[in-house]
């Protein structure tokens, strides 16, 4: 096998409840919405809400500084039994705000060496900061793909934002796909268990998925995480039809034979606490204590 990772790290997703379906019967994860900038926009998404690379489009997560993301770390610790993750997907994409999130996980490894880091990211900056999420030890990285061409990609983003520069069209979508691959190469490479999440998108990307799982797993990401596309008002793609789920559970089935799948994701949102199937976020909101 390509995987580079090693045994301990391979332990590690025994208590990874999106890593290992039996664990998320019994671990909690949860999301530190640190990210609330990004650098692309996907046809999918309405940036009024959170990041629907990794979360159901329609949820709005508040913004949290590293400190108190921090010390919302440690009130949460205290609540929920077998808090193994802490997360960072979004609101917005974890690399277009790297200071923020690289001092989060800083400040909460001060206070505690036994939480796995989880970072989502549409992978633009990947070959950027590659190399500090290793040294960070972050042994856990999520990447959108959804496709492997240009031709393709430029009916999924609308544009990429590079180094200051805006690109639209093929040449945006050349771009981001080729730090994806790069970034997943590297991480992969390095020791660290990538899970590529793929947003299903009927007459855009929908046949061509198998061939993005076989690239994945040949880059040597872990696991590969198909998701249906929910619709959101606001995006380009609000008039879509949702993935039907006989047809995703198709998709999965045939990109089964190649690479282990994740089919158990709940597509939370950015603030997210708890086990994956009962989110306790609003419990620990400012907002939603009053
Ligand atoms: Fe969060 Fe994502 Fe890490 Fe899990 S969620 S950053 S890998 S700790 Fe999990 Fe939620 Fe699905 Fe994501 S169920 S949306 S796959
Ligand atoms: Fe929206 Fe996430 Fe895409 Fe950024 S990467 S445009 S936040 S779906």
């Amino acid at each position: 096998s390509i995987l580079q990772a090693d045994a301990s790290t391979l332990a590690m997703t025994d208590r990874h409840p999106c890593y290992s379906y039996e664990a998320h019967h019994k671990y909690a994860r949860m999301h530190l919405p640190v990210a609330p900038r990004c650098n692309i926009s996907c046809n999918y998404c309405n940036r009024k809400y959170d990041c629907v690379n990794e979360s159901r489009p329609g949820v709005t997560s508040e913004v949290l500084t590293p400190e108190a993301a921090r010390d919302k770390f440690l009130l949460v610790r205290d609540k929920i039994e077998h808090l193994s993750v802490v997360g960072i997907a979004g609101p917005g994409d974890a690399l277009a705000n790297w200071d923020n999130v690289r001092r989060s996980i800083e400040l909460i490894k001060e206070v505690d060496r036994e939480v796995i880091f989880c970072l989502s990211t549409n992978g633009l900056m990947l070959p950027q900061y590659a190399l500090e999420i290793v040294e960070l030890g972050v042994k856990h990285v999520t990447v959108t793909v959804n496709c492997l061409e240009p031709v393709t990609g430029a009916k999924i983003y609308r544009y990429v934002n590079y180094r200051g520069k805006v690109y639209r069209g093929k040449a945006g979508a050349e771009i981001l796909l080729k730090n994806q691959q790069k970034g997943i190469k590297y991480l992969a490479k390095h020791g660290v268990l990538v899970k590529v999440n793929i947003v299903m998108v009927k007459g855009i990307n929908d046949k061509r998925i198998p061939e993005v799982v076989r690239l994945a797993k040949n880059l040597g990401a872990f696991i590969t995480n198909i998701m249906p596309l929910v619709p959101a008002p606001g995006s380009v793609f609000e008039n879509f039809a949702p993935t039907d789920p006989a047809e995703l559970d198709r998709m999965r089935e045939i990109c089964g034979q190649d690479m282990r799948q994740m089919r158990h994701c709940k597509q939370c949102r950015a603030d997210a606490i708890g086990l994956l199937h009962e989110d306790r976020s609003l419990e620990f909101n400012t907002a939603g204590k009053k």
